[in-house]
Parts: C-alpha cells; sequence; structure tokens
C-alpha cells in the first residue's frame, strides 16, 4: 500500500535526478541472480516506453570486462541487500569508464552500494527473511517502471495516455496483488503435479520471458527441481527435444500482443505429449484439456503483468517447496547475500 500511495509517481526522483534524466542517451544495468532479472524486465520497459536503448548483464561478468561505453550512458545497478561482491565490483569498475552517472536501486539505505552511488531509489520492500529474493523483486520491478516514467518525462519521450494508464495502473496494482493471492489455494493444489518431478520447462515471450526465469529460478532454489526457462518463440531451436509427457512445461500468457504467437508454441508442447500448466489472464479464453491445466489470473494492464505473474510463480515454488519438505527460507547451499 505504501508503494501505492506515496512512491508511485515519478516525481519519487528529486530534482537532481530528473537533470541527469535529461541527460541519459544510454542505460546500463548490472546485477546478479534475481535482480538482473527484474533488470532483464526493465530493459522491455525503458526501450519500449523511452526509446532509450539499454543493455543489461550480470555484474559477475560486466566487472571483469572491457565495456565500450556510449556516451550518455547512465550506469544502474539493482540489488536486495547491496553488498553483493560482484554488483558492488561492477559499479566500482564504472567508476574507471566515462559513466554519466550511477543509480543503485537498493532495499538496505545503508549498504556499500547505496553509499556509493550517485543516485539511490530505495524499494522499501522491509527486510527479506528468506534467502530467495522475493517480495524485494517485485518492488524493485515497481522502482524500475517508476524509473521508466521519470526518464520518459524528463526526455519528454513518453506517450501521455499510455503513462497515465500506467500510473492508473500502479495505483491499482495492490488490489490486483491481494486478489491474485487469494489463488494460493488452487496454486498448492497445483504444486502436487511437481512434487515428484525432476525438471521443468518455463515459457514466456517478450517481458515475461525475463519472469519465466525468475520463475525458474525461485524452483530451482527453493525446492531443487532443475528448471530451465526459455523465450516460448526459442522453443523449436532446441528445447522442444525435452518435452515428452513427464515435462511439465508452465507458461505465462497475460492478455497482450504475443499472445497468439504463444499460444502457437504451446501447441508445439501440447503435440509432443507435454504437460501445461497456463497461467492465463481471465479475460483470455484457454481451453483445458487432459494435457492443460489452466490457472485464471486477474486482468491487468499489460506492462505491470511481470509484477503480477511472477507472483504467481514464486506461490507456486513455495507450495512445491512445502509439499516437498525443503526449507523454504534457507535453502542448501545459498547465502542471503554473496559477499565474496
Ligand atoms: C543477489 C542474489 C539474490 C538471490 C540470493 C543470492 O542478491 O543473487 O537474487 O536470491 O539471495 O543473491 P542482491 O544483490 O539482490 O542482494
Amino acid at each position: 500500500d505504501r508503494l501505492a500511495a506515496d512512491h508511485v509517481l515519478p516525481e519519487a526522483f528529486g530534482a537532481e535526478a530528473s537533470a541527469l534524466f535529461k541527460q541519459v542517451k544510454n542505460i546500463q544495468i548490472v546485477a546478479c541472480g534475481t535482480s538482473y532479472h527484474a533488470g532483464m524486465v526493465a530493459r522491455y520497459w525503458i526501450e519500449s516506453l523511452t526509446n532509450t536503448p539499454c543493455q543489461v548483464e550480470v555484474a559477475s561478468e560486466f566487472r571483469y570486462r572491457h565495456v565500450a561505453v556510449q556516451p550518455g550512458t547512465l550506469f544502474v545497478s539493482i540489488s536486495q541487500s547491496g553488498e553483493t561482491a560482484d554488483t558492488l565490483a561492477a559499479l566500482r569498475h564504472s567508476k574507471d569508464n566515462n559513466y554519466l552517472g550511477s543509480l543503485a536501486i537498493c532495499n538496505v539505505g545503508t549498504s556499500s552500494l547505496v553509499r556509493e552511488s550517485d543516485l539511490v531509489l530505495l524499494t522499501r520492500a522491509g527486510p527479506e527473511i528468506g534467502v530467495a529474493s522475493t517480495k524485494a523483486f517485485t518492488t524493485q520491478l515497481v522502482g524500475l517502471l517508476l524509473l521508466t516514467l521519470a526518464l520518459g518525462r524528463a526526455q519528454n519521450s513518453l506517450d501521455t495516455e499510455q503513462e497515465s494508464s500506467i500510473i492508473a495502473a500502479l495505483r491499482n496494482l495492490p488490489k490486483i496483488l491481494n486478489d491474485t493471492l487469494a489463488l494460493s489455494t488452487s496454486i498448492e493444489q497445483l504444486a502436487q503435479c511437481f512434487a515428484e518431478k525432476h525438471h521443468a520447462l518455463f515459457l514466456g515471450r517478450g517481458e515475461q520471458y525475463p519472469v519465466a526465469l525468475e520463475g525458474a529460478l525461485k524452483l530451482k532454489e527453493i525446492s531443487y527441481i532443475h528448471a530451465e526457462a526459455y523465450p516460448a518463440g526459442e522453443l523449436k531451436h532446441g528445447p522442444l527435444a525435452l518435452v515428452d509427457s513427464e515435462m511439465p512445461v508452465i507458461a505465462v500468457a497475460p492478455n497482450n500482443d504475443l499472445l497468439e504467437k504463444l499460444k502457437s508454441n504451446l501447441q508445439e508442447v501440447s503435440a509432443r505429449g507435454g504437460q501445461l500448466f497456463v497461467f492465463a489472464d481471465s479475460s483470455v479464453p484457454f481451453i483445458e484439456d487432459t494435457q492443460t491445466r489452466v490457472i485464471k489470473v486477474p486482468s491487468i494492464h499489460p506492462t505491470l503483468a511481470p509484477i503480477l505473474y511472477t507472483v504467481v510463480l514464486q506461490l507456486l515454488s513455495y507450495h512445491v517447496a512445502v509439499l516437498k519438505g525443503t526449507d523454504v527460507d534457507q535453502p542448501r547451499n545459498l547465502a542471503k547475500s554473496v559477499t565474496v
């Protein structure tokens, strides 16, 4: 609610930020793990809504390579903890190059990342108890959408009607997310189909591809089921070979202009006997059959769909992990903050 009431407008960024945003010609986003997936979603938003080129890279690679920096590039780091060693090293590495400035999107106000960046957007998700990032991710997405709007405003590149519809949808987001949480019981039932599985495939298109990546990461992290994610259109270039009646395939299907393409990709899965689990916008007629389970999720503005579909995939991983009896908050081999 706090996000909806106070932090929803691009004015969340101050005058200093707006002045800098006017000069931005390019964006470089760097992060690790779940935060990296948030950056991948943001690239779709930034490029489609503001027409500003944007690159996204994992910090563990970025920090060690020579980067050809375009003039006017803003360096954006994303981190829940603000102490992830690779992300911090990437920020320090960026200072040797000619960036316009640095912006940290972070959940911990006292962290090193915040202290060392020129501009900061705090996500205010509150303390994350579990190792696997969940509410930090959804607030990062909201922060990145605000960044996109603030950038577009500063550069006069936003379509005003589109901007108003996104702001209205952001205000309604807490309500829609609450309605979505009510799906928990049906997702818990669905989770039974995964408890004995060793592999799973996640599919999405456009900005839902990073959502699929995040869904797969959550399932790996907390239930130890091997999961892969692909852009649905990439299936035919290899992963289709994995599909048989034992392979659960999870797809995220918001009501957007890629829906028909996604549906035809899903038919390729059905034709190979794959088991489909489709999280679909409730306004979209998706046919259930013996191979296809459809979970209807509340309708949402297409731009905000990554936020909502992430939550249903988080719920799925959570219920699978609980069924399997793994430690949801403290998965084996992982640390909350990777500081070395
Ligand atoms: C990055 C991250 C998390 C992951 C785990 C290990 O952390 O990869 O996304 O869930 O906790 O670290 P951060 O930089 O976002 O704090």
